[in-house]
């Protein structure tokens, strides 16, 4: 099974949308094994954004991740990562399928709503960035053999 990082966003935050992209999330069948709500530094952002440090938007990025509190989740899942990015759709929230995330509830490349991991090796690396060991559990999930056949986990 895979985990993935999720980020709900100060747009999710602002406009009180965190309980149904969660519930998104649940919905589908991935299981909820990490969650907190947390400030963003400018440390973490700097790391977490820095594939974009060069770009002319990177202090926009910085300044609107700052705005408000944001809520980070850890979810587990067969092909975790791929599932959540489909979930989550293209970052230009204009260009997104209607059924994502990005496209049933935002307009903005930059209010997107959320983050998600965008490989296996990306996940692991955002996954210790935002959560310790103790704060991501490990328990049964007792619908497992509702969500997936048994040869599929
Ligand atoms: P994503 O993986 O879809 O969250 O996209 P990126 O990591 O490439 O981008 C992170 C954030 O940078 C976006 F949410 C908004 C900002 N960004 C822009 O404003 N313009 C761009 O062309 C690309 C990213």
């Amino acid at each position: 099974m895979q985990k993935t990082l999720v980020i709900l966003k100060p747009s999710a935050v602002q406009r009180g949308l965190i309980g149904e992209v969660i519930t998104r999330f649940e919905k589908k069948g991935l299981q909820l094994v990490g969650m907190k709500m947390v400030s963003l530094t400018d440390e973490i952002l700097e790391e977490h954004y820095s594939h974009l440090k060069e770009k002319p938007f990177f202090k926009r990025i910085k300044d609107t991740m700052q705005a408000s509190p944001v809520v980070v989740l850890a979810l587990k899942g067969v092909d975790a990562v791929e599932v959540v990015r489909k979930m989550t759709g293209v970052t230009n929230s204009r260009d997104a399928l209607a059924g994502t995330i990005r496209g049933d509830y935002s307009m903005s490349v930059q209010e997107n709503i959320v983050h998600a991991s965008d490989s296996p090796e990306t996940a692991q690396i955002e996954l210790n960035r935002f959560f310790s060991e103790i704060e991501i559990f490990n328990y049964p999930q007792l619908m497992l053999p509702n969500v997936y056949a048994n040869d599929e986990y």
